[in-house]
């Protein structure tokens, strides 16, 4: 499914890092479509609900402060298994743990300050992109590489 999206986010740490245009980079060179884009200084209480999954956990209420210290970068991006691909782009949860070559292993260093977001299932990110997202942002366009991206 080329028209698979995923949720991406460039946490305040990575905005405030500067690694924003690295980020995106990767997405548009590896050959995802980007279909929404936004800088945003989120609420608690948006936060909240996007990480409902995890409130029970202890680390919770310093992730919500984590999130809320700056603004983000919400994007969504387009294309074949873009969800898994996506995930393997960012690279494990503690950075400690990611390889070399992704994007947590190579610009940070702790699970707390870990730069950036991304959903884990096409079921999460389907809630997390009209959770981020009004429809009338995500925006239909034809990508042009498309016929040298896929067969
Ligand atoms: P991921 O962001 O890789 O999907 P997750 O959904 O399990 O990981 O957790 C969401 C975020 O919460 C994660 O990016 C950083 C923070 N977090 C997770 N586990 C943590 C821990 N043990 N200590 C501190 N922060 C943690
Ligand atoms: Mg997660």
């Amino acid at each position: 499914n080329t028209s698979e999206r995923t949720f991406i986010a460039i946490k305040p740490d990575g905005v405030q890092r500067n690694l924003v245009g690295k980020i995106i980079q990767r997405f548009e060179e590896r050959g995802y479509k980007l279909v929404a884009l936004k800088l945003v200084q989120a609420s608690k209480n948006h936060l909240e609900v996007h990480y409902q999954d995890l409130k029970e956990k202890p680390f919770f209420p310093g992730l919500i402060k984590y999130m809320q210290s700056g603004p983000i970068v919400a994007m969504v991006w387009e294309g074949l298994d873009a969800v898994r691909q996506g995930r393997a782009m960012l690279g494990a949860t503690n950075p400690l743990d990611s390889n070399a070559g992704t994007i947590r292993g190579d610009y940070c260093i702790q699970t707390g300050r870990n730069i950036c977001h991304g959903s884990d299932s096409v079921d999460s990110a389907n809630r997390e992109i009209s959770h981020w997202f009004k429809q009338d942002e995500l925006v239909d366009y034809e990508f042009a590489n498309k016929v040298w991206l896929y067969e």
